[in-house]
């Protein structure tokens, strides 16, 4: 027998990460605030379904946004220029958010005047999916040109999403992308999950995921 003692680690953040999560989303609730934290790979299309989102509900939803990125503030200066209140968060080379960042960012953003803010996590299928950030809902982009198969080999983030937008489906017909496939892999992962397929770029599908996202924040507001 060992000496030693094995200290699981990693379990230990994500347990204080659960329960730094969970005072985030109570804190939310007192606040009549919404949390959404959108995921994805990168160039899935996350910056242009936001763009599309705040313009379909301007003047119904006051939403702010919250861009995640190892770098840059590409993402941020698109959706200022929508008129959306918006923060840029740099991770400094982490591939994820965490519930502690997304309360840094959410008190910077500021959540006076607003319903809902967005969290455009950074672009990643793995990392992302282990950390709760204390959202009321993890919604996930899987766009045509990724293929068909990613519910397969990433099923964490699959597991996790209550709403899949498969985007880009101007492309369907250049890529050996089979729908039907890949809505039975979504739901391999889990059977309730809400599948929309979208074209961020024409609009096409959008108003299925406004009309979502505008339910959500109200259930949200009325609890
Ligand atoms: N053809 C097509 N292109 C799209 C669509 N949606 C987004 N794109 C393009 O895909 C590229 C990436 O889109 P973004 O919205 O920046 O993707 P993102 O997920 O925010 O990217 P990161 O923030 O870098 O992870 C851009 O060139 C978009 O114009 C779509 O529905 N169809
Ligand atoms: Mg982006």
């Amino acid at each position: 027998m060992n000496g030693f003692k094995i200290l699981e680690v990693k379990q230990s953040v994500l347990a204080d990460n659960n329960n730094q999560a969970d005072e985030l989303r109570n804190l939310l609730k007192q606040r009549r605030v919404f949390l959404l934290n959108l995921m994805s790979s990168p160039g899935a299309g996350k910056t242009t379904l936001l763009s599309r989102t705040i313009e379909a509900l301007r003047g119904k939803l006051r939403l702010g946004v919250m861009e995640a990125d190892i770098d840059s503030d590409v993402d941020a200066c698109i959706i200022e220029s929508l008129g959306a209140r918006v923060i840029q968060l740099h991770t400094g080379g982490m591939c994820h958010l965490d519930a502690a960042m997304t309360r840094q960012g959410l008190f910077a953003l500021g959540t006076e005047d607003i319903d809902a803010a967005i969290l455009e996590n950074v672009g990643n299928l793995v990392c992302p999916a282990e950390f709760d950030t204390g959202a009321v809902k993890n919604v996930m982009i899987l766009s045509v040109p990724e293929g068909d198969d990613k519910p397969l080999k990433y099923p964490l983030m699959f597991s996790k999403c209550e709403v899949v937008l498969i985007n880009k489906t101007d492309v369907l017909p250049y890529f050996d992308f089979n729908l039907e496939k890949c809505i039975s892999n979504i739901l391999l992962r889990n059977p309730d999950t809400k599948i929309i397929p979208i074209c961020a770029k024409s609009g096409e599908g959008v108003d299925q995921w406004t009309d979502w996202l505008a339910g959500e924040v109200a259930a949200w507001q009325e609890r």
